[in-house]
């Protein structure tokens, strides 16, 4: 009896107890809280790294994602005294004599149109560069100066084989730079497009070529990927060519441009001869060389260009409209083909906007940049609506909105540039915080938002403070990234790397020093050091240590000398003796118990006391 009773309970029992149970399994998995989306717990690990632009700070900030926690600010074009980044030897000539820099557009490396996890690259507006961080380490390897690129805004954004970054004039400037008066604009001033080549297996960048183009203000870009491989796509505004009142005067017309690059094209009219030198880069003019650039009309003073993963359509942000317009490849091929022409400015086809234009999408005001999902759908930032509209490729219409908080620049998917996007995530980089953070003054931090972008809906996750400015972004499988922990001491290559503690020494040459020197726990060699008053001194450190995290500092008392030695580096910093006294030495990076003890004494002897 019992055990039918109890058959009987467990049968009355089971089935509400398994709808009960997978109920709240999907309930767990599809209803997961914002809070549990975002929870890394303590000792695990994101799921993907964030590269988010540091603006006019020089400088990129490396965040975790999904949990927004900030991991590292790699300095490219500013100094960073906890590191020494501008103070070494190596970084300071790396910097090439500027200490700032204003960098926007982070761009990974690419093979086959997708992050490969090698590269990262990064433009400076100020000063016409482009700097290369190598991703096995987070360290700025190289920096390259583009020369007649007067404002390298629509930079780096890569080919799909990492072929070619490109740069573009957002300030028109003369050509080669010169003293013209400022009224003859028109005339003497020019915008630039410019590729620059990088070297398969290490990374090495050099000017491969530009092409010379109308003073106007060219804005953003991105590679054509697929069916639009070969080609590269840039807008630009101001094709008014107003040098002074341009909040006004460059908005005046109702379409400026996105300027198409074959550059596939150019490569060969390089090889035909067919380019004159410019400040060493050869450079290529539309009215003396046809089929290498074509102009798109798109209004309304077009800021961020942006190709769809298949490569067919190009979307151009027409930020004075409430409109996206969409630009066909194909269409393009064949207007060029049948030349569906509306006039040319400097030798470049004005292509029909007609004969080009797929669609214009209502996505709502102000819409600057356009990323992807892997559903078939665009994300596209609202800078006037403070939103993010979502709309379907090839059906053109919007089907979702999110208000951001507020003013969105520009927003970046994982892999949402890229021929394989992930979905996942859409992170809002916002203009303006106001009061989402704890008041810390006028200046409030930027910020960043979270969106989930998996189902139907749009849902905000979370907000995290970034540091200025995150222009843009990229977000990538953090799978694809395997830096070095430490340094393998066997491969250090320094000229200047010794590799035990008897090779540490002094050697004097008139009035060069060259201290070569170890640093391990809790120790430096040589630490008791004399010099004469004027002498020019040159610490060569390198850190012993090969276990992972134990880094060296080496600051120098009344002084601008810090730096930073990572397990297995060498690094050279210059000090001079100016005035005779003491001067302490300390290890400033904590690195063990005994890191209060990791010091030493400088002795500067006055000349006349000999
Ligand atoms: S920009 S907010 Cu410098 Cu890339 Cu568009
Ligand atoms: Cu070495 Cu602290």
């Amino acid at each position: 009896m019992r055990l039918i009773n109890c058959g009987k309970i467990m049968r009355l029992l089971s089935l509400p107890l398994l709808v009960g149970f997978l109920g709240l399994l999907f309930a767990c998995k599809g209803g997961q809280s914002p809070a549990e989306k975002v929870y890394v717990p303590p000792g695990k690990l994101d799921s993907y790294y964030a590269f988010l632009s540091g603006g006019h700070s020089g400088q990129i900030g490396v965040f975790g994602l999904p949990s927004g926690r900030l991991i590292k600010m790699i300095p490219v074009f500013a100094p960073d005294v906890a590191i020494g980044w501008g103070i070494d030897e190596g970084s300071k000539e790396i910097m090439g004599g500027y200490i700032w820099g204003d960098a926007h557009h982070p761009a990974l490396s690419e093979t086959n149109g997708d992050y490969d996890g090698r590269w990262l690259f990064i433009n400076d507006t100020a000063n016409g560069r482009i700097a290369r961080i190598d991703l096995k380490d987070f360290v700025t390897k190289e920096i390259i100066t583009l020369p007649n690129v007067g404002g390298n805004h629509a930079s780096p954004f890569v080919t799909p084989n990492t072929e070619y970054l490109v740069g573009a004039t957002r300030f028109s400037i003369p050509v080669p730079n010169r003293d013209v008066p400022i009224e003859t604009y028109k005339e003497n001033f020019n915008g630039v497009i410019a590729f620059v080549s990088v070297d398969k297996d290490t990374g090495h960048m050099e000017n491969a070529f530009q092409i010379l183009m109308p003073p106007f203000d060219y804005d953003l870009a991105d590679a054509g990927k697929r069916v639009s491989y070969g080609w590269a796509f840039f807008s630009c505004y101001n094709s008014e060519e107003a040098y002074k009142d341009l909040e006004v005067e460059a908005s005046q017309k109702d379409r400026d441009f996105i300027a198409a690059v074959n550059w596939k094209a150019a490569e060969e009219a390089i090889k035909e001869g067919k380019y004159k030198e410019i400040n060493g880069v050869k450079v290529i003019d539309p009215q003396e060389v046809k089929g290498i650039v074509y102009f798109l009309p798109t209004p309304k003073s077009p800021h961020g260009s942006d190709v769809t993963p298949d490569g067919k359509y190009i979307v151009g942000g027409g930020k004075l409209a409430a409109v996206v317009t969409v630009h066909g490849f194909e269409k393009m091929q064949e207007a060029i083909k049948k030349g569906d022409f509306d006039g040319e400015v400097m030798g470049i086809p004005i292509l029909k906007y007609e004969s080009v234009r797929v669609a214009e999408v209502p996505v709502g005001l102000g819409p600057l940049h356009t990323q992807f999902d892997d559903q078939g759908y665009a994300y596209t930032s609202l800078f006037v609506d403070s939103a993010i509209a979502k709309w379907k490729l090839g059906t053109w219409e919007v089907v979702d909105k999110i208000p951001v908080y507020y003013n969105i620049g520009h927003l970046a998917a994982v892999h949402g540039d890229t021929v394989k996007p992930r979905g996942k995530f859409v992170l809002a980089l916002n203009k303006i915080a106001k009061g989402r953070y704890l008041p810390v003054g006028p200046s409030h931090p930027e910020s960043a938002q979270l969106i989930d972008i998996s189902g139907k809906k749009m849902e905000m996750l979370l907000d995290f403070p970034t540091p200025v400015e995150p222009h843009y972004g990229q977000i990538i499988d953090a799978t694809l990234i395997k830096p070095e922990l430490v340094y393998p001491l066997d491969q250090n290559k320094d000229p200047y790397a010794i590799k035990s503690a008897d090779q540490a020494r002094v050697e004097r040459n008139g009035n060069r020093v060259d201290v070569y020197m170890i640093a391990i726990r809790s120790h430096f060699t040589p630490n008791i050091l004399k010099f004469e008053e004027g002498d020019n001194v040159y610490f060569h450190i390198t850190n012993l240590e090969q276990d992972v995290d134990i880094t060296h500092g080496f600051g120098i008392n009344f002084s601008n000398v810090d730096m930073q030695i990572e397990p297995g580096e060498t690094k050279t910093v210059k000090w001079v003796a100016e005035k005779p006294g003491i001067y302490p030495f300390y290890c400033t990076n904590f690195c063990s118990a005994l890191h209060q003890e990791m010091q030493g004494y400088i002795e500067v002897a006055s000349k006349n006391s000999k």
